[in-house]
């Protein structure tokens, strides 16, 4: 097989060969890769997709939580057509600007809700979440150089964070997997312990006191370094990739207590919650608190093409700009032109279809009034969604909340089952995860929640036979 042949004339497993011959996939192991052979996604339709056997899929997590809109939008590639007619590329370096640039910057200004006396009125341009991650510690840097305290360096993030995979993206997330590889963290990056009430609420603790105790763990962390020495707090407003990890509500006000006390930078990172994802436009407005950076990429063209990005809150903004000098920082693809008509796209769709309302209003109440509903299966510790995120651990005793063990791997036996069943759902260690496109109906819902539990009922069963239960 070469791989000149044309691919559209060839089958599932001369696909399979090919791609392991020549494509070496994100966070696999390629050798058992090898042994299986990759999944085909063929298209996309809707809140569905197909695969190569033909097989119909619904895809509960809009690809990689990306997926917004859904598929098959016209409006969105007419608007990538158009602009690669009439001006495919070109740079934003050496003082040239584009119009769907100088537009979506201004269009996502517009949407950003003011923070209190904290305004987002500038744009810098990326082509990823982990590249904006990249541009924000650059930034924080340069802020705090500009201000005469190069000794604030420090950027604290969480365990079980997820920020990207670059070498400063991998250093901010707080996933031991990727730390251990590549002598991770880089220097100047310190992480605390995430907010999971489910596994670290302390017996007879409420969920507020966990989320106010939780929160000082940043406070106790700023001690430890030296507070001149910490730059900035990052994290997500739920943390997606580490499980849909939802905080108490008094979580968010204690850390907006903390960051103001020692005048340090907050970095709100919003590539999976933005853009409608927890029923507003950005996800700082749900919690109230006031960041001064917003990571975000994904959903800001739907996952249509590639885009990401970092509001840049007027506290930095007017340090970057008044003191003038070069920022020496950016990208071939800062600005893409047709990136960002596509987002323009995109927002315009959004907003003539209001999915951040439908997720804030009756729809996203449905999806918590039915995804609650699974806990009272016997397999589900807690089921909680924020928005159009929802996530659900498996345990082994409801009561005592004893997880199953390692080795068994539940949440992939459960994720095998939803796979077979027609359902795309992710399994993050033993919690299932979903984060469907916004565009879902209460049929579409209904559907879903259907197969979540007829996945979850195989996997009792399976459970049982194994004599686990
Ligand atoms: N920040 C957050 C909060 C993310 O979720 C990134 C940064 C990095 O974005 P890029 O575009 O560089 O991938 C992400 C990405 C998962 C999964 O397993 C999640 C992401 C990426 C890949 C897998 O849930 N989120």
């Amino acid at each position: 097989m070469t791989a000149k042949a044309d691919p559209q004339a060839l089958g599932t497993q001369a696909l399979q060969a090919l791609d392991s011959a020549h494509f070496l996939h994100p966070f696999t192991d390629f050798k058992d890769l090898a042994t299986r052979g990759a999944r085909i996604i063929t298209k996309g339709q809707g809140i569905y997709v197909w695969d190569s056997e033909g097989d119909k899929l619904l895809d509960a997590m809009s690809g990689l939580w990306c997926v917004n809109v859904g598929y098959g939008r016209k409006e969105l590639a007419d608007a990538a057509w158009q602009q690669m007619m009439t001006l495919p590329f070109y740079n934003s370096f050496f003082q040239t600007t584009n119009v769907p640039a100088v537009q979506l910057a201004a269009k996502l200004a517009a949407l950003a809700p003011n923070a209190g006396e904290r305004s987002f009125e500038h744009v810098f341009y990326s082509s990823s979440g982990s590249e904006s991650n990249d541009s924000n510690v650059r930034m924080v840097r340069r802020y705090w150089d500009l201000l005469g305290q190069p000794q604030r360096k420090v950027i604290i993030g969480r365990l079980n964070g997820y920020h990207g995979s670059t070498m400063a993206g991998a250093s901010l997330s707080g996933m031991s997997s990727m730390h251990a590889q590549g002598d991770l963290p880089i220097p100047n990056i310190t992480h605390i312990e995430q907010p999971y009430f489910y596994e670290s609420g302390r017996p007879g603790e409420s969920a507020d006191e966990f989320g106010v105790r939780s929160a000082r763990w940043l406070e106790d962390k700023i001690l430890t370094v030296g507070p001149d020495r910490v730059a900035a707090f990052i994290a997500e407003p739920v943390q997606g990739a580490g499980g849909v990890i939802i905080a108490p509500a008094t979580y968010w006000p204690e850390i907006q207590r903390i960051v103001d006390k020692y005048g340090i930078l907050l970095i709100s990172d919003e590539v999976i919650c933005a853009f409608g994802r927890l029923g507003h436009w950005f996800a700082y407005e749900k919690f109230g608190y006031k960041p001064d950076l917003v990571t975000f990429a994904k959903a800001v063209t739907s996952g249509y093409i590639p885009l990401g990005g970092v509001m840049v809150g007027d506290r930095v903004a007017r340090v970057l700009i008044d003191r003038g000098g070069e920022f020496t920082h950016g990208y071939t693809y800062s600005g893409h032109p047709v990136a960002c008509a596509v987002a323009l796209a995109n927002l315009d769709l959004m907003e003539r279809e209001q999915l951040p309302q439908r997720v804030k209003g009756e729809l996203g109440a449905y999806l918590a009034r039915s995804y609650g509903e699974l806990n009272e299966h016997p397999l589900v510790g807690l089921a909680q969604t924020c928005g159009f995120m929802a996530g659900l651990v498996l345990v082994k005793n409801k009561v005592t909340r004893e997880r199953f063990p390692a080795e068994i791997d539940v949440g992939m036996l459960c994720r095998g089952h939803c796979f077979r069943n027609g359902l795309l759902m992710r399994a993050v260690g033993d919690r299932m995860i979903v984060a469907p496109p916004l565009v879902m109906t209460h049929a579409d819902i209904d559907e879903m929640m259907a197969l979540i539990r007829l996945a979850l009922d195989l996997t009792l069963k399976d459970l049982k036979a194994m004599g686990q239960l």
